[in-house]
């Protein structure tokens, strides 16, 4: 929607950023000082967006929510703040006068990589349909200096650094002077003399929250969002005395214990990381959140009895868990609030989403480690927790079992919180994040709440923004899709369906192809560009891009990988479809067997590569550095997407939509939301394969044996022999011991051998269905037509109705 401003020219505005605000002569500027400026003068006009939306929010006193997360993966935003002000054309003339394209500019923007993965990117998701769809919504999160660490690949490993993307500032932030909160830490508890009267906290140290806004545009509507992000400063008084005294040294330590909060994002995924500071981390945003909630509510209603009324709180995972307490201890301690009405207003607040079940990254916190840092909230989570066991005793009377594991504290050696026990027992709703998921959550690990209270579980299946994933990352099939449906698919992904009859008009088909072929081009130069490999952009783009993690089985796919070319060596006349496998993806910096399959990825590829024999039938490509930039290139040149874990470990994905939505067809297990694109696209337009979840479990029980299906299966056995015996590793023959030990004598925990002829059988089927073109355009086609369901739109919809109940604005 273009702005009704009274300046739309964005070349002058332009001109006079250049000018004015980045301080160049206008001829001497170079594409990083376009793009500044012409970002200023889009900042300007999404600045007046933001003040219109607010200022009607406070005058119509909206019931709001607010999305707690440590994590937002949020990416480039130039692009698309053009897009949402329908200013590409403007802003394209406005380069063409320096002699730039709009490529040129949006390409020295760095990431905003604040998240890991897959919980990250959704919320970022979130935010652009949150505010396309007009939701009265905050993001809360935490204002990393350091982002999620840069990957480059040395000798074949994985090389972590640092990720300075405030270098040189960004146009996206606002610094909010006004708006900032003390956060307490440490120190103990005054227990009230009498029954009945107040605890006081008496913390040791203090450290500040300042607010920095980013402004999050909605699409096709005036209203924008905000992603309200905290940096940690330490409080100006502190540690004069050393300032004083010409210790310098001294002070900026002091200073750098209260401001290292907000350093660095923890680079883990799905592994908990037991450190301090995270925990310091997550207080700080919550609480600061919390506060900045309350203040905003006090403004416009005089009392905090209708909070839940009118806030919305929703727990990003078990990150921002503590806020539970947070607000229990600000609504009793800070406003006088009794205990009951306040939990009775916490309880009706929150709710919360849990991202995986994977049992070692369900976030923990050791009762002593607490009692360190917030001891008046582990009095508060002690207390919540007495009255918990209570009603749940009268539930079930005499079963100590069960009390053990609702217990928001883990007896048995070391005492620890669980988080997520306490974001249960906090939260109204609880949701998953696929239908299977959703369905596990309640069977498994949190079947006792859900016999407590099964209406408060329910499924929010993930989607992905079909602007950025679509629009702006595949302007050549967006056209074509234009061209054919009109341009309501932006807002209304469902109108996707429409194409189910257009794959039977052949030139809808070879106009598709041709958009898929520009794509695979693109991606084949970022692959000649990153590493310098030369891959041929007719073959099949077989694609797994993702956290390398065991669960995820990159390692399935390398065992394909290598069977195939073991074959092509014993058959080298046959007639092989040529391919191209295409891996991205970071491994967290302390996972050993993550990393050692990084570096099989590149060996393997060394030797494929440059084997003569295979020449163009298989191609092996590393591209280093995943991330949101690099995903926008990637997903929609491919024409496989790899969604292989086993089932029952991955949520849901979102990588698996984007894919789908980009005309790749998946090969995939029955897990997480996989099974939902199925459903969509039908059983004809997807390849699945392998075990499901029940059979996972029987064989769990009735003792899988690796080992077995080793022996029995020669093929198998060629390509565990060849990676144990050093073939891909000949300067270091024992290299990838351990990777194949963990299969066949370490239990291989993720059944990649269970699973392995079941893919390798239907990979060949692959093949077959790619050789007769017309058919697997059809079936692309029917991938593209079937997504509409995937829409974060349609999530949000959901989560706004049936957990917010806020309204959209739209
Ligand atoms: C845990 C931890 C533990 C401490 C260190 C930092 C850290 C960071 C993240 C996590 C939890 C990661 C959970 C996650 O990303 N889950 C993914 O969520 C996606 C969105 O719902 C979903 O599509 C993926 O299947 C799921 O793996």
């Amino acid at each position: 929607m273009k702005p009704n401003t009274t300046e739309t020219d964005l070349a002058t505005a332009t001109e006079r950023h250049l000018l004015n605000t980045v301080g160049v002569a206008p001829d001497q500027a170079g594409a990083p000082e376009v793009l500044q400026a012409v970002s200023q003068a889009v900042r300007e006009q999404l600045s007046q967006r933001w003040v219109r939306t607010q200022a009607n929010d406070r005058a119509t006193k909206a019931r709001r929510v607010y999305y707690l997360s440590m994590e937002f993966l949020i990416g480039r935003t130039f692009g698309n703040a053009l897009a949402s002000l329908g200013l590409q054309g403007d802003a394209a003339a406005a380069a063409e006068k320096h002699a730039k394209t709009l490529e040129d500019l949006a390409a020295g923007e760095p990431d905003a990589a604040l998240g890991n993965g897959g919980l990250g990117r959704l919320a970022a998701c979130f935010l652009d349909s949150m505010a396309t769809l007009g939701l009265p919504s905050f993001g809360y999160g935490i204002r990393y200096e350091y982002g999620m660490f840069a990957q480059s690949i040395q000798g074949g490993r994985q090389v972590e650094h640092p990720d300075s993307w405030l270098e040189n500032g960004t146009p996206w932030e606002f610094p909010r002077a006004g708006i900032g909160y003390p956060v307490c830490f440490g120190g103990w508890v005054e227990q009230p003399a009498l029954p009945g009267g107040k605890a006081q906290w008496r913390p040791a140290a203090e450290v500040n929250a300042k607010a920095y806004d980013m402004v999050i545009p909605g699409h096709g509507t005036d209203k924008v969002s905000t992603l309200r992000l905290w940096k940690a400063v330490a409080p100006a008084h502190i540690d004069l005395h050393a300032f004083n005294s010409g210790d310098y040294a001294r002070a900026a330590e002091v200073k750098n214990q209260f401001e290292n909060i907000s350093w660095v994002l923890y680079p883990n995924d799905s592994t908990p990381a037991g450190r301090e500071l995270r925990l310091r981390q997550e207080y700080f945003f919550t609480s600061a959140s919390i506060q900045d909630i309350l203040a905003r509510h006090l403004e416009e209603h005089p009392t905090l009895d209708n909070l839940h009324e009118k806030v919305a709180i929703h727990l990003n995972d078990t990150h921002p868990a503590i806020g539970v307490a947070e607000l229990m201890r600000l609504l009793v301690d800070q406003h006088g609030m009794a205990w009951e009405a306040a939990w009775k207003i916490t309880q009706q607040t929150f709710s919360y989403t849990n991202h995986t079940l994977m049992p070692e990254a369900l976030e923990t916190w050791a009762v002593d480690l607490m009692h360190h840092v917030l001891p008046r909230h582990l009095d508060i989570i002690f207390r919540i927790n007495h009255e918990f066991l209570a009603f749940a005793a009268s539930k079930k009377p005499d079963d100590v079992e069960f009390l053990r594991r609702l217990s928001l504290v883990s007896e048995g050696g070391e005492k620890r919180v669980r988080m997520a026990n306490l974001s249960i027992v906090g939260s109204h709703m609880i949701n998953g994040v696929s239908q299977l998921h959703s369905d596990l959550l309640v069977q498994t690990i949190f079947s006792d709440f859900a016999y407590l209270w099964p209406e408060r579980f329910t499924n929010m299946t993930n989607g992905v923004t079909p602007r950025r994933w679509l629009a702006q990352a595949n302007p050549k099939l967006s056209s074509l899709l234009d061209q054919t449906l009109g341009q309501g698919w932006r807002l209304n992904l469902d109108e996707l369906a429409k194409l189910k009859t257009a794959g039977d008009n052949s030139s809808f088909r070879i106009a598709f192809a041709e958009a898929k072929q520009h794509n695979k081009s693109r991606l084949a130069a970022l692959i000649h560009k990153t590493i310098g490999l030369q891959v041929d952009p007719t073959s099949l783009f077989d694609v797994q891009v993702k956290r390398i993690h065991e669960y995820k089985r990159q390692l399935l796919n390398l065992l394909h990988v290598i069977t195939r070319y073991q074959e092509i060596l014993d058959n080298p006349n046959g007639d092989w479809q040529p391919r191209t496998v295409i891996f991205a993806g970071k491994a967290a910096s302390s996972y050993h067997m993550a990393k050692q399959i990084i570096r099989l990825i590149h060996d393997v590829a060394a030797v494929i590569n440059n084997d003569r024999r295979v020449g163009d039938r298989l191609k092996l490509a590393f591209i280093p550095n995943y991330g949101v930039s690099v995903a926008e290139v990637i997903m929609p040149g491919a024409e496989l997407s790899e969604q292989i874990s086993t089932a029952g470990t991955e949520a849901s994905g979102t990588g698996n939509m984007k894919l789908a939505l980009n005309g790749a067809l998946t090969i995939g297990t029955l897990d997480g939301a996989n099974i939902e694109i199925g459903q969509a696209v039908g059983d004809d337009n997807i390849f699945i394969f392998g075990l499901r979840t029940p059979e996972v479990e029987a064989q769990r029980r009735a003792g899988y044996q690796p080992m077995r299906i080793y022996e029995e299966n020669a093929r198998l056995k060629s390509v565990l022999d060849a990676i144990a015996s050093g073939a891909f590793s000949p300067d270091e023959p024992d290299r990838y011991r351990g990777v194949v030990d963990a299969l066949l004598w370490g239990g291989d925990h993720y059944f990649l051998l269970a699973d392995y002829d079941s893919y390798v059988s239907t990979q060949l089927q692959v093949d077959r269905r790619f050789r007769d073109r017309d058919a697997w355009a059809r079936s692309a086609i029917a991938n593209v037509a079937g997504m509409g369901p995937f829409s974060a739109d349609r999530t949000i919809g959901q989560y706004a109705e049936q957990i917010w109940h806020v309204q959209p604005r739209r």
